[in-house]
């Protein structure tokens, strides 16, 4: 039992090694049009093995920022089955329709799915991305 705990260790001390990837900056209209949304890591890059923060801007479809949402965050790998390994939550208001999540991990490279529902007080819509992340 050791012996696996270390091998999961070193795996995991890998993984951080190579821990950077750039270039995720997502952008698409909410299911039902209400909104659209563009979603990115706050510094740029994706962080592979670690905690991170990334950033959800929500305007109406004409451009106006939406200030008044309340969102949760969801999502996973639907080839392997599996879900997000943490729990990102939506902290803080940011100004300009920007929206702070804190605790995003991914903990290997692939095809990932994040889904966000989002609410103001006139309405409810949902928003799905999916991206790649290789090392
Ligand atoms: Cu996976």
């Amino acid at each position: 039992m050791k012996a696996l705990s270390t091998i999961l260790w070193i795996g995991f001390l890998c993984v951080q090694a190579m821990s950077a990837w750039a270039g995720v900056d997502l952008k698409a209209p909410s299911l039902d049009s209400a909104f659209e949304v563009r979603v990115f890591p706050r510094d740029g890059q994706v962080l592979v093995g670690r905690y991170h923060q990334w950033v959800v801007q929500v305007t109406d479809p004409n451009g106006q920022v939406i200030d008044n949402a309340s969102m949760t965050v969801a999502g996973g790998m639907e080839a392997h089955g599996h879900g997000l390994p943490s729990k990102p939550q939506i902290t803080r208001y940011l100004g300009d329709g920007q929206y702070l999540i804190e605790g995003m991990l991914f903990n290997m490279a692939g095809r990932w799915t994040l889904l966000f529902v989002i609410q103001t007080p006139q309405v409810m819509d949902r928003v799905r991305f999916d991206f790649d992340i290789e090392f």
